[in-house]
């Protein structure tokens, strides 16, 4: 094995994810020095993240990359950014994310990841890393905001002060130890612009954020969407950017394109999902067209988004999610492709929130395929969204 130096390994580590399209990498020690068990626990015990199967022994897993790495002592993490420059939506279109605006950055983030991890392994002469982005038991903000990536910020996500919070984290655990980055100073201090921005207030203003009410949970849950919050969702189909657009930091930063696209590499891995890899997802997956998404069955389904960020629940979450926007774009053009969807769409769910969609826009048209429907429809749930749905216009109301 080579002599080994720690802050040569660290620059390797650095210089190579730079080159590959990161905006920042810094080293923390793995170990929860800051209370990162118990701030999880409290998020988990006060039901912010009940949608998710989070308990306490995922806690104790993400705030010891041990779990992810035997031996681990530092924790290198990176920030890559993405577009924060999303097509504005006409009427008829959808709001995604600006995340989505690129291939599924689960395979490109790893991607990086591999080849820089394969550099750390070579320079070692042994496997020394594993790497971990979104998916893995891992804390990524709370160990990224320790290395001095950035802060966190009111609106929970990680600013960095070079490239704003449209940023992805990825990390390298490695068993060898690397010479460790600071915390930042920095904080929100008194800006609270992102407090009013969000439309389902989900944002506490104390730095944590109910996330059961956050419109990202919302469009990638597969159970149904609660009533309450559907008509808060407007037109977003896939994820919410609207915290982060508000925030002064990302006002400053510039960021047009993914850098991701650079990554090219041919570590084994890489090799296994190279398919993967590719450019920009195609335009029309960034401003869906809500009716369009509504009718997507499954070959469509797979050549369009499959392989985007917003493809990994399935076609029906997305078909749901643009009946719940196409109810909210209020667009009495929308009753006939909703009523069909109330008829023949094979998933209940689509069915049940086409029948609230109807009942949002309420126009004689949309009441009379409700109350046709009611003749038919078998499904318990779908029974009851039509009940629902028909309930304000009932006799004597309205
Ligand atoms: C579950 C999850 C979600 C949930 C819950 C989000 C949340 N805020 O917890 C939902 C579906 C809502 C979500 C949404 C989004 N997500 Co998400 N998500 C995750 C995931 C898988 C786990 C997060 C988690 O454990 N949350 C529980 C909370 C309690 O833990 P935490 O976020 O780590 O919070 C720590 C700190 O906040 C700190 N803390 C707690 N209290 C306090 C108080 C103070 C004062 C301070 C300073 C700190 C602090 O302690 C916590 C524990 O260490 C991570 C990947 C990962 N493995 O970490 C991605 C991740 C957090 N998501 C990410 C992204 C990009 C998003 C979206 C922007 C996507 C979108 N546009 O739709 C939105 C942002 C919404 C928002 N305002 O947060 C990125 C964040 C990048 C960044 N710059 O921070 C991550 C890191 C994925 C990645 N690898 O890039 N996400
Ligand atoms: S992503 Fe949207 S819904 Fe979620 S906290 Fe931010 S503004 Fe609110
Ligand atoms: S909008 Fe202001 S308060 Fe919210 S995260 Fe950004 S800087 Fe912090």
């Amino acid at each position: 094995m080579p002599p080994f130096d720690g802050a040569a390994i660290k620059r390797l580590a650095r210089d190579k994810a730079m080159q590959l399209g990161a905006s920042d990498v810094r080293v923390t020690p793995a170990f929860d020095g800051g209370g990162v068990q118990r701030d999880l626990n409290e998020s988990f015990a006060r039901g912010d993240l009940a949608t998710w199967p989070y308990d306490e022994a995922y806690a104790a897993k993400a705030a010891d990359p041990s779990s992810i790495l035997e031996g681990a002592r530092s924790v290198i993490c990176i920030a890559v950014p993405y577009a924060s420059n999303a097509a504005e939506p006409l009427p008829q279109q959808g709001r995604v994310s600006n995340y989505v605006g690129s291939a599924d950055y689960h395979s490109r983030v790893k991607h990086l990841l591999l080849e820089v991890a394969g550099q750390i392994d070579a320079a070692a002469g042994s496997s020394v890393t594993a790497i971990a982005c979104d998916t893995k038991p891992i804390a990524e903000r709370a160990f990224a905001a320790r290395a001095g990536l950035g802060w966190i910020g009111k609106h929970t996500n990680l600013i960095s002060p070079v490239s704003g919070s449209f940023v992805f984290l990825g990390e390298i655990v490695t068993n060898l130890e690397l010479p460790p980055d600071e915390p930042l100073r920095k904080t929100c201090g008194k800006c609270t612009r992102c407090i009013p921005a969000c439309p389902t207030g989900a944002l506490r203003g104390d730095y944590t954020i109910d996330a059961t009410r956050c419109i990202a949970d919302l469009t990638q849950r597969t159970d149904a969407i609660p009533r309450a919050m559907r008509p808060l969702i407007g037109t977003w189909v896939w994820g919410c950017d609207l915290c982060q657009l508000a925030c002064p930091p990302n006002l400053s930063v510039m960021v047009s394109q993914p850098a991701l696209s650079r990554v090219e590499g041919n570590h084994p891995e890489q090799r296994f999902t190279g398919a993967h890899v590719e450019g920009r997802a195609p335009k029309e997956t960034s401003t869906p067209e809500l009716v369009e998404l509504l009718q997507l069955r499954s070959s469509g389904f797979k050549r369009k988004y499959a392989r985007t960020a917003m493809g990994w629940r399935g076609g029906a979450v997305l078909r749901r999610n643009a009946a719940v926007a196409l109810g909210n774009s209020l667009d009495r053009a929308a009753v006939p492709p909703l009523t069909e969807a109330l008829r023949d769409d094979p998933h209940p769910l689509v069915r049940g929130h086409s029948a609230w969609a109807l009942g949002r826009i309420g126009s004689p048209q949309a009441v009379s395929a409700l109350k046709r429907r009611l003749t038919i429809e078998r499904d318990r749930d779908v029974r009851a969204e039509i009940d629902a749905a028909l309930e304000p216009y009932a006799a004597g109301r309205r």
